[in-house]
């Protein structure tokens, strides 16, 4: 066969410029590819449902490739081990209640589900804005979508203006960074849904309390927009809790189910 450099240029941009003409209006955008972005479109995803995560990095997988101290290993506690099971990562018994999974296989399955369930990455792009409505008049704000650009933009600062996606609703999968929040908090000056109505903050290490904390902590941190994973801990004044896992896809799993259930209210 005769190939033709023209030919895969053509077939790039024609089917690139599909899958993001088809994704600009979501059910459910998740701005970071961490572990809990990527089991959230992997279970919205799996649901039917149209998701697309946003993922500045040229690889998704967030913290979790580099294990604790870029030793490749994680760790799972038993509440999530079922979970690992699901999507076919192999675990390992550690001591009673402890399991360690490669990091690498670990990441890379999680990524592959993910997509294979229906979820497109977007990597290479940032979120860096909101759009913002009025819903039930003007003390009602609400997410209707993000503002995107392209991660190459934003590291050489250059003046190029970004363009959009809507979604019914997002999530905030930064980590902890907590990007969309510190966003929302700036830009609209709405009170947030956390005690103080601003971002509380992550506090010091402390893994029994965090990994208990980051499920309570998933749930609607501004209308439309749900906090999973380290965000989720960092937005209602939480721990962290270094390479422990389990927490992270438990978080990601309930706020797909959380939204999943908004969804069908909704319908
Ligand atoms: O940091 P990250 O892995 O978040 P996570 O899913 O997991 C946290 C753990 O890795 C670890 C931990 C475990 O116990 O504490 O830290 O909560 O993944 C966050 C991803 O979001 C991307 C960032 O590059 C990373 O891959 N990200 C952050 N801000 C943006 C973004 C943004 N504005 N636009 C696009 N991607």
């Amino acid at each position: 066969m005769k190939l033709d450099e023209q030919v895969v240029t053509r077939a790039i941009i024609e089917r690139f410029t599909k899958k993001w003409t088809d994704h600009l209006d979501l059910d459910v955008a998740i701005v970071g590819g961490g572990p809990a972005g990527l089991i959230a479109a992997y279970y919205l995803a799996k649901n039917g449902r149209k998701v697309a995560l946003f993922e500045r990095k040229l690889s998704v997988g967030g913290g979790m490739w580099g294990g604790g101290m870029m030793f490749n290993e994680i760790v799972v506690q038993d509440e999530a081990k079922e979970l690992l099971d699901e999507l076919g990562i192999s675990t390992h018994p550690f001591q009673t209640g402890y399991y360690t999974a490669d990091a690498v296989e670990a990441t890379t399955t999680l990524a592959s589900k993910a997509c294979q369930a229906g979820a497109k990455v977007f990597n290479l792009m940032c979120v860096e804005d909101v759009m913002i409505r009025h819903t039930d008049g003007p003390e009602s704000v609400r997410v209707v979508g993000l503002v995107i650009n392209w991660a190459a933009v934003e590291m050489a600062q250059l003046h190029v203006d970004p363009l959009t996606v809507r979604a019914r609703y997002t999530i905030d999968a930064t980590g902890h960074a907590i990007e969309l929040m510190h966003i929302i908090v700036r830009k609209s000056g709405s009170r947030l849904l956390t005690e103080t109505g601003k971002v509380m903050g992550e506090k010091s290490m402390w893994a029994e309390v965090a990994e208990h904390s980051t499920l309570e902590n998933t749930r609607e941190a501004f209308p439309g927009v749900y906090v999973a994973g380290m965000a989720a801990n960092a937005t209602f004044g939480s721990y962290r809790m270094g390479p422990i896992f389990g927490g992270m896809l438990l978080s990601g799993k309930k706020a797909a189910e959380l939204i999943e259930q908004r969804l069908e209210d909704n319908s």
